[in-house]
């Protein structure tokens, strides 16, 4: 007989890891997501029963590979419930995909001017280092690359005491907002409008982190790497690691930052430390940030390359097979705006006003005007449009609306960026991955 290797409580029974640590369901937690689970959380998508049915819904027998689950993972058990299910730290979201984890805010969800912490949205293309291990005291920046002369490591506290603290409110927006609108449907996250935030970002200017190390006249763009791994548990794969020009990196708005909103960054928004780009897609906008690189070429890492956030360098037809010399990078986004306020679906009594308000944000320029229209876009009413916090936040606007008779309408809102572009009404160009989507929102009203 061979000898026994010690056995964990769960190897040796055929009960469920919630009935065997009964006492203690945080440690059940630990066994089987890797870390705790908000208990909220648990309760939504447990159909509001007993713990005790986490380890049924499972099969009530024990978890083999339960050390090799990703941390985060729902179970395909229970992920297959149609009850909602609620990450921890958030409120409201959509869950679009659990494995990365993809979420996004209802539009009547983004209504704050600074968007809270709870509603920003969550785009993973990995799996996060689990909070637990995450230690924000010995947590290291390295900046180095082959257009570094210095290269250099801070710890956190470092980076807080040798450079100037900047705060801006920063719009950051997943390429990809809107993908569910195209046809043919584009493979990806199907964002319907929530993929977009605006919170206060408080951190160093990257373009002082930058020069502190030296920066080589032959430098082009910079690569962030983060903590998080590839999908694959690979250690040789990026989840992703991508990148901005130079004269991007070099902006002041462009920060590495500690803080949102006054507090620390949200663990699945890039807790301790995060890169914000503002007003480039929210994929240049490194979260868990470990690594900045100064390239003297365009950063090489993964979904630097099309088709990854990148769209045809001419208009296609819908549907088209785009070879990928054809097509390039997107930076700065397109004009667009949400209506917040009402909630789509209301109904308003007739005779009222009623008053519509929401966010308009145009990359890296400002926005010049916001319209809205209740007949589907043949007139337009101007609406009144607020300056933004500063360069690169989401700019508030709001109007009055009257309705000549009781029936069915949607409001629609247009925005005008200072250039003189304006949102689409139907969606834009159609593209292999389905991004830049700016067409108008819409939110719809009954007159009573
Ligand atoms: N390290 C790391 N950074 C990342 C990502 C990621 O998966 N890993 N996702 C990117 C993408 S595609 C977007 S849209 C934004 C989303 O930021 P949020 O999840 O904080 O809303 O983070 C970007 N930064
Ligand atoms: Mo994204």
């Amino acid at each position: 007989m061979s000898k026994k290797t010690p056995e964990s409580p769960e190897q040796k029974s055929t009960k469920g890891i919630h009935e065997l640590y009964a006492e203690d369901p945080a440690q059940a937690d630990r066994r089987l997501w890797g870390r705790e689970v908000d208990p909220e959380s648990r309760r939504g998508f447990l159909k509001r029963s007993s713990l005790l049915a986490m380890a049924s819904a499972l099969g009530a027998g024990a978890i083999p590979f339960a050390s090799k689950m990703p941390g985060g993972l729902i179970p395909a058990a229970l992920a297959d419930t149609h009850e909602p299910f609620m990450l921890k730290g958030k409120d409201g979201l959509t869950v679009l995909n659990d494995r990365p984890i993809n979420a996004e805010t209802p539009a009547h969800l983004l209504d704050d001017m600074v968007t809270p912490g709870s509603r920003m949205f969550v785009r993973n293309n990995g799996l996060p280092p689990e909070m637990e291990g995450i230690d924000p005291e010995s947590w290291t920046l390295e900046i180095a690359g082959e257009s570094c002369e210095k290269p250099m490591t801070f710890t956190v506290a470092e980076l807080k005491k040798k450079f100037k603290h900047h705060t801006y409110q920063l719009q950051i927006e997943c390429g990809g907002n809107g993908r569910s609108e195209f046809v043919p449907s584009a493979s990806g996250n199907q964002w319907t409008t929530g993929a977009v935030a605006c919170p206060e970002f408080t951190g160093v200017r990257v373009r002082d982190v930058l020069e502190a190390c030296g920066v080589k006249s032959d430098a082009v763009y910079i690569g962030y790497y983060g903590a998080d791994q590839h999908l694959s548990r690979d250690p040789s794969k990026e989840a992703i690691s991508r990148g901005v020009p130079m004269s991007k990196a070099m902006e002041d708005e462009s920060l590495i930052a500690w803080a949102m909103n006054g507090e620390a960054i949200p663990w699945l928004n890039g807790y301790p430390l995060r890169l914000v780009c503002g007003g480039w897609p929210g994929s240049v906008s490194g979260k868990w940030l470990k690594r900045i690189v100064i390239r003297n070429k365009v950063h090489d890492g993964a979904k630097m390359s099309p088709p990854s956030y990148s769209v045809p360098k001419n208009p296609v037809a819908p549907g088209t097979d785009v070879p990928k010399p054809d097509m390039e990078i997107i930076g700065s986004m397109p004009v667009k705006s949400i209506v917040t306020s009402p909630k789509s679906g209301l109904t308003h009594t007739m005779g009222k006003k009623l008053a519509v308000r929401g966010h308009a944000w145009a990359g890296d320029l400002s926005v010049k005007e916001v319209y809205v229209s209740i007949d589907f876009g043949a007139t337009w009413q101007k609406a009144d449009l607020k300056k933004p916090a500063n360069r690169l936040a989401w700019q508030y606007w709001s109007a009055e609306i009257e309705f000549p008779e009781i029936g069915y309408y949607e409001i629609w809102a247009r925005a005008v960026d200072s250039e003189g572009h304006s949102q689409p009404m139907v969606v834009p160009g159609w593209n292999p991955r389905g991004y830049l989507n700016n067409a108008c929102h819409r939110i719809a009203v009954q007159v009573a």
